[in-house]
């Protein structure tokens, strides 16, 4: 043990090569469980440590960082921070780092996929088939709804919304069109064929709507009821943002008595408990929040959220700082 090493703590498993590369520079305390630390370990296994590698599964409160006088950074390997008090934090000048970009593709890659599965019934059709119901052919058989040369709806235009909007237009002759905080400026909508909607005239137009924002007070249950009854009865839902963005008792009423057609879900309001009305739904596709999963993006998420530990212990100015006013002048 190196007294003069700083203390980092490591809440949820992480790649070796990553941990090697900590252990350079910090004592690690490691906890590499499968299940995370209850909010009391975290607090516990916090104390008198300087930073934090957290995932998505960690909420950082006030009252946590108040208990944690010496923590001067929080390293998320998320480029989501629902789960982090970003204000507190910059009151008491800790430093919060997520890692964006690096997951941006391979998440747009997830959320097409879901859309296509939803689209073309592919999960109600593989259980059909697991379970023998497979016996003939008819007409409308496990028919769906078209994908190529639809109308893409895109709540939510930052990076991940608009890596989904070049697949549509540019793999599948889609028409984009989108609703954002903020509208892109004119030579990204021009790339990206991209037509700015209202949010009420998104959800009437889009064939198929996918949901990107981030999760806020104020994006919470954004699609409930009253949104619901403004798509068409063909229409589809996806989400791979964060589940309370959907009222899942209003999504679940509406796929029952069909008022959409179906629903594409990466993300649940109680994860990883999913609302057992949504369980026994046909029309309905569930992934479980699988949107960065693959092995390259995971890795390259937990080398940046480590790099922007580093350098937030080591004086350098961190790759990718949410609240880079803390930094010193
Ligand atoms: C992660 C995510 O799987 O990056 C995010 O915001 O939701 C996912 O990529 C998860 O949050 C891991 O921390």
């Amino acid at each position: 043990m190196d007294a003069l090493k700083k203390k980092v703590l490591v809440a949820r498993r992480a790649p070796d090569d990553v941990l090697a590369k900590l252990a350079v520079h910090f004592e690690v305390d490691y906890h590499p469980g499968e299940m995370p630390l209850t909010p009391d370990e975290l607090r516990t296994r916090l104390q008198g440590k300087a930073g934090a590698y957290v995932t998505g599964t960690e909420r950082i409160t006030a009252e946590l960082l108040d208990a944690c006088p010496g923590l001067k950074t929080v390293c998320t390997m998320s480029v989501g921070y629902n789960h982090i008090d970003l204000a507190a934090c910059t009151a008491r000048g800790v430093l919060v780092t997520n890692t964006p970009d690096v997951l941006t593709e391979t998440t747009a890659d997830l959320g097409f996929a879901l859309l296509m599965a939803t689209a073309r019934r592919m999960s109600e059709g593989e259980r059909l088939l697991r379970d023998g119901g497979w016996k003939s052919w008819s007409w409308d058989f496990l028919a769906g709804q078209d994908v190529y040369g639809t109308t893409l709806g895109i709540l939510g235009m930052g990076r991940i919304g608009q890596a989904i909007a070049r697949r549509g237009r540019f793999g599948f002759g889609m028409q984009v069109a989108y609703h954002n905080r903020s509208r892109l400026a004119a030579d990204a909508e021009a790339e990206l064929g991209a037509r700015y909607l209202g949010k009420d005239e998104l959800l009437r137009q889009a064939d198929h709507l996918v949901l990107v924002l981030p999760y806020s007070a104020e994006s919470h249950h954004c699609i409930a009821a009253a949104e619901l009854a403004l798509m068409k009865p063909t229409a589809t839902l996806i989400n791979i943002a964060r589940g309370g963005i959907v009222d899942e008792d209003a999504l679940a009423a509406a796929l029952r008595e069909k008022r959409i057609a179906a629903a594409g879900l990466d993300v649940f309001e109680g994860e990883p408990r999913v609302n057992p009305v949504l369980l026994g739904l046909p029309n309905i596709v569930l992934t479980p929040h699988i949107g960065s999963a693959t092995m390259p993006t995971r890795i390259a998420m937990a080398t940046l959220a480590a790099d922007n530990l580093i350098a937030a212990l080591t004086g350098t100015t961190p790759p990718t700082p949410l609240n880079p006013q803390v930094l010193p002048a």
